[in-house]
């Protein structure tokens, strides 16, 4: 069967992204886009997109059929540091749309779901370094809250009614292309891009919190890779946990003044201090290693160096 995707909430930081690689992998006319906004001129022009609310089941229905999706790549989803300030609108956002596409692979409208978990499931009473796939789980931020019950859902649906979903618990993603929106790890986007604009940077978050990180590149190709991966490997069916580098705000601006000799950086935490402070500062990943053979390419050297080349062309 031909795969054809739909990506609900492509026009976020890893939605962009995502979207143009699945369209080079499947073909730009398979990738369907959507999101409750237009995307950028490069995502309108690539392939066909459509203006979706993901929390409304009756919309994605119908673009599915209109289609005939086989594949749904939630993405759409409030983060860390907004949810805190609409925990209401927070929790409908991540659990309707959830429950709505899990109900449309329930249905056998679709056969495969992917949906985004996060460290955020964790909290301050779990293990703080190397912190293994089933553990001490008392998220206490809103999003948090949403991706563990996420997680619970899915696997409910695939014990229950044999729903093909598929997670990845993703640290702070790294990008240069689309910045994030509305997370405690943006800190690690926005100092490269003001490394360049203005040589210098104010971090909401304390010199030495160290937390997981990881680049655009190898989250886009563990996402893709745990899609096309055969099911029976898959033995996680909550989330998986995923790892790569971790860094504190001290080494990360240390890696750029190898580059930029005059950036400087402060410190001025806020409240997302506090949501950092409850999140672990590495992450143990040998499940995914093990059942679908995931690797990561980036360190923070290698990363840092493709980000500056690309922000200063
Ligand atoms: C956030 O900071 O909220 C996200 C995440 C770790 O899920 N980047």
């Amino acid at each position: 069967m031909n795969t054809t995707i739909l990506v609900l909430g492509a026009s976020g930081q890893i939605g962009t992204e995502l979207t143009q690689k699945l369209r080079e992998v499947y073909g730009e006319t398979n990738v369907i886009a959507s999101d409750i906004r237009e995307g950028n001129a490069e995502m309108m022009a690539s392939g066909p997109f459509e203006i979706i609310d993901a929390t409304c089941k009756e919309t994605i229905l119908s673009v599915v059929q209109k289609y005939k999706v086989n594949q749904v790549y939630l993405l759409a989803a409030m983060l860390s540091a907004t949810a805190e300030k609409f925990p209401q609108k927070a929790w409908d956002l991540n659990m309707s749309s959830l429950l709505a596409v899990l109900d449309l692979a329930k249905e056998k409208h679709i056969q495969q779901v992917y949906w985004p978990s996060s460290i955020a499931v964790f909290g301050s009473s779990t293990p703080k370094n190397n912190t293994p796939q089933q553990t001490i789980m008392e998220p206490s931020t809103v999003y948090g809250i949403s991706k563990i019950s996420g997680e619970f859902w899915c696997n409910y649906y695939h014990q229950k009614y044999g729903v093909d979903v598929r997670s990845i618990r993703y640290p702070g993603i790294i990008s240069w292309k689309t910045k994030p929106g509305g997370g405690t790890t943006d800190y690690a986007v926005d100092i490269y891009f003001k490394a360049i604009e203005d040589k210098k940077y104010e971090c909401f978050l304390s010199e030495n919190t160290r937390l997981p990180m990881m680049y655009m590149p190898d989250a886009v190709n563990a996402t893709i890779q745990l899609m096309q991966e055969k099911s029976e490997n898959i033995k996680i069916r909550t989330s998986y946990n995923l790892s790569a580098i971790d860094f504190t705000p001290k080494e990360i601006a240390a890696e750029i003044q190898k580059h930029v000799p005059d950036f400087q950086i402060t410190y001025n935490p806020d409240f997302r201090q506090a949501i950092a402070d409850s999140w672990p500062s590495s992450i143990n990943d040998d499940h995914a290693r093990k059942d679908w053979n995931w690797k990561h390419n980036f360190d923070l050297e290698t990363m840092t160096k493709d980000i500056l080349k690309n922000l200063k062309k």
